[in-house]
């Protein structure tokens, strides 16, 4: 097996961000242009602090890719920190002098990683924890995802994010299916419907106006996933875990639903059930009459769009800070304030729909991985062809 493997590095602050992404076999066609549309989908948000007026992301391909096409290498990327050059003594790789201001930070904000990175890694300057805890470091999750996107459009699978809710205010209940993902895009609260738009952006403007922030939840949704991704056969090879993992390594989320999950418990087991029934026209034969269970059964995909809602937790940094202490002499103040976003449910949403394509990548690789796109679409149709001996299929083809 082909393993998919990408690592980040690099600051909020500091010269950039690195990615090298490993596994991706090669003639996959990825150019500069494509990275950066899907980089520009996490810049644009409704409640955005001032560093998006500063950054213009951009991943330059450094590895791994000639002339258009993957060459089976490490692809490795580069994204430069515009505002790096604001502190370019702050966070500067090599010693500096002491006259310089290294912008050191020791008033805890509640919520972030700064108490526990600070006790745990030693560092007396907060500034040490906060730099790579930032939400900055997404920008290199969009940019392995977008080597992940481009290879799985090759199989067929597209996949989608939006803001179902934005504090109290939620969007009516909407089949995926159903949903009008021109109209999410082009909506800078990734909200479905135009009342939802309108709801989303005044509950940002009233957290603006309390000075305090907002959170929200989204519904990320993969179409086109084949049957069998994952496995039921282990614990850390089921999908819906490894999905349930990768969204809540993005910053802020403190929950994680697949399907109707939570809904679910409230019902008798007879409605949440998604009931079986012959289906000659699907590819697998069978069909599904409803989707409860989000496109995974048994830790596997059944076929079905793979649903999952994603709970962010309003941002920590606020323009009216809460009480804390400072890290070193232990002295009540207030937390610091730095520029923040108010409400950052919009641009989370390519995260999301990012860490949704590299945990599917995995899987597509895992299960039908090869050297070249050519032997990984070979392996794909091989095996959406031995579908064909189930549900009477085979026996009625064998039989002329
Ligand atoms: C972030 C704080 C803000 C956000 C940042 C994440 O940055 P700054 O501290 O420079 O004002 O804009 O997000 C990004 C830079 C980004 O690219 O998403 C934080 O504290 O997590």
């Amino acid at each position: 097996m082909t393993e998919f493997r990408w690592m980040t590095a690099g600051e909020s602050h500091g010269p950039g961000l690195t990615v090298v992404v490993e596994g991706v076999p090669s003639g996959l066609e990825i150019d500069e242009a494509y990275i950066e549309r899907q980089m520009a989908r996490r810049q644009k948000g409704y409640g955005s602090g001032g560093r998006m007026k500063i950054e213009k992301d951009r991943a330059e391909l450094r590895g791994g890719v000639r002339h258009g096409l993957t060459l089976g290498a490490p692809i490795a990327m580069w994204i430069e920190n515009r505002d790096f050059a604001n502190w370019t003594d702050a966070m500067s790789p090599n010693p500096v002098g002491d006259g310089v201001d290294k912008k050191t930070h020791t008033r805890i904000v509640p919520g972030h990683a700064d108490f526990p990175g600070a006790l745990k890694y030693l560092h007396h300057d907060v500034r040490n924890v906060l730099e790579r805890a930032s939400a900055r470091e997404t920008a290199a999750r969009v940019a392995a995802a977008s080597v992940a996107r481009r290879m799985l459009e090759e199989f067929g699978i597209t996949i989608h994010a939006r803001a179902v809710s934005t504090g109290t205010e939620r969007s009516p209940e909407t089949d995926p299916a159903a949903v009008n993902w021109d109209e999410v895009e082009a909506s800078e609260v990734r909200a479905a419907d135009a009342d939802s738009d309108r709801r989303f952006r005044a509950a940002i403007d009233a957290a603006k106006a309390a000075r305090t922030t907002v959170g929200g939840i989204m519904q990320v949704v993969a179409f086109g996933a084949p049957v069998g991704l994952g496995s039921h056969v282990h614990w850390d090879r089921k999908l819906d875990a490894r999905l349930a993992q990768a969204m809540m390594s993005i910053n802020a989320v403190k929950g994680v639903e697949i399907g109707t999950g939570f809904a679910n418990t409230t019902r008798p087991g007879r409605e949440v059930q998604d009931v079986i029934v012959p289906d000659p026209s699907d590819p697998r034969r069978f069909r599904q009459v409803s989707n409860h269970a989000g496109g995974i059964e048994g830790g596997m995909s059944n076929g079905n769009p793979i649903v999952a809602h994603v709970a962010i937790k309003p941002i920590a940094t606020m323009t009216s800070p809460l009480p804390s202490v400072d890290i070193n002499t232990g002295e009540v103040i207030e937390a610091a304030y730095n520029r923040s976003d108010i409400c950052q449910v919009a641009r989370a949403c390519p995260v999301a729909e990012a860490m949704m394509a590299l945990v599917l990548a995995y899987a597509v690789l895992e299960k039908f991985g090869g050297d070249s796109m050519a032997e990984m679409k070979r392996n794909y149709a091989g095996y959406i062809a031995s579908h064909d001996e189930f549900g009477g299929q085979g026996g009625r083809r064998q039989g002329g």
